[in-house]
């Protein structure tokens, strides 16, 4: 077995950010490159397995402690020394037995996220972690450690699902059909879980229905996250049956803006004594007892494609908008899974608190970026940004080039 310090030697070797379109050659070109890409991975994953572990292992206030983290540490050193045993495949018949070592390694890491947002929350609820956790520094120092752990993550579970599905994760993404997906699988949880969903109204410039060559999943996630947030919210304003009555007056529809948000936890100020004033252009939408629907833009320039999504969901006052990357913002009480593979279905809805930060890794993972805006008082938008072309590497956590900051042009 490596000792620690074995792993942090191989953790200090720089590892290679590939471009999609490397990763979409890479794998369907034939027997020579497939086995040319088994024998990169061979190396590759062991030096991003240790920077894993070594992530990990680093993390403060007592969450490298935690029961979460040390699962997660030692499901990596296993899978570290496994590959390491593992012989470079030389055949295909020995690529086959490499591939499925690796997509068994994948699976097992599936609910790491959820695992280790769960050990947050548990150092959260001690005492000495609720103290430390209300210092900026300290909630700053363990999101951007998280953001660093997590997109490494990213990287790792893109290289292994590029081998063992033959390049099949790269590919022209229809992005309507992918917004279309994700709306209807968000307004069933919506329905199940919050009330009737607002409308989604989707608006697609020529532009934006060319083909895009992007990871089907991860542009899903991100619409899908980020819609989930826009009607939750909306349901929370509006009441869970707002589209059933349809016989009242303004002031019954009024929004109830002085009640605290399960999302945000914190109170939306009240804001009565406007009253009489137009500001929300909607309330006639809620005289007829409708929700103010969602509205998404798809749209491509030469550079990135651009999906904004806009609620009136009242806003969020921008004192807070950071908070919503902290990934353990949520307010709602959820059961940390205690192994690798349970979780509560549940927690997709109002989420352990992590989909949003995820998902902005999601797009920084090739040079994109989900940057969140808000008129408060009024609604929100998201603009997701997605970068063409498939020139962009990787971001990978290690490299010279690697950084949390947006991309400055
Ligand atoms: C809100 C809060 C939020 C978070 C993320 C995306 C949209 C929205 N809308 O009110």
């Amino acid at each position: 077995a490596l000792s620690h310090d074995e792993i942090v030697t191989l953790a200090q070797v720089s590892p290679t950010p590939l471009t999609l379109q490397q990763m979409k050659t890479f794998a369907t070109n034939g027997p020579e490159l497939r086995l040319k890409a088994a024998a990169f991975l061979h190396k590759e994953l062991q030096i991003r397995f240790a920077r894993a572990i070594v992530e990990l292992s680093e993390l403060p206030i007592g969450l490298n402690e935690t029961k979460a983290v040390q699962m997660a540490i030692s499901n990596y050193t296993d899978h570290l020394e496994k590959v390491r045993a593992a012989k470079v495949p030389t055949t295909m018949e020995e690529d086959a037995e490499f591939t499925a070592m690796i997509r068994t390694m994948k699976k097992k890491g599936s609910n790491l996220v959820p695992l280790i947002c769960g050990g947050l929350q548990q150092v959260s609820h001690t005492e000495e972690g609720r103290h430390a956790l209300r210092l900026q520094e300290i909630q700053d120092n363990i999101n951007n450690r998280l953001d660093t752990f997590f997109l490494s993550r990213i990287g790792i579970r893109m290289l292994i699902g590029q081998h063992s599905t033959d390049g099949g994760r790269v590919k022209l993404c229809d992005v309507q059909d992918i917004v279309r997906e994700a709306s209807e699988r968000a307004s069933a949880l919506c329905q199940q879980y919050c009330g009737t969903p607002p409308k989604v109204i989707v608006k697609v410039a020529a532009n934006g229905a060319a083909p895009f060559m992007y990871v089907r999943s991860h542009l899903h996630h991100m619409v899908f996250e980020l819609l989930k947030n826009s009607m939750q919210a909306t349901v929370e304003l509006y009441g869970p049956k707002a589209k059933m009555r349809d016989s009242c007056t303004v002031l019954d529809t009024k929004p109830k803006m002085n009640h605290l948000s399960p999302l945000l936890g914190f109170v939306i100020p009240d804001i009565d004594h406007l009253d009489g004033v137009t500001i929300f252009p909607h309330r006639a939408n809620s005289m007829k007892g409708e929700l103010p629907p969602i509205t998404v833009v798809i749209c491509q320039g030469q550079e990135d494609l651009t999906i904004k999504i806009s609620d009136e969901a009242g806003g969020v006052r921008r004192s807070d908008w950071h908070r919503l990357w902290y990934y353990n913002h949520t307010t709602a009480s959820s059961e940390a899974p205690q192994t690798l593979t349970t979780g509560d279905f549940r927690e997709h809805f109002s989420g352990g608190g992590y989909g949003l930060p995820v998902a902005r890794l999601f797009a920084r993972y090739f040079g994109g970026e989900i940057t969140f805006l808000s008129s408060e008082g009024y609604g929100s938008s998201a603009f997701i940004q997605a970068h063409r072309l498939g020139k962009q590497t990787e971001l990978v956590p290690g490299h010279t080039n690697f950084t949390l900051q947006p991309l400055k042009f």
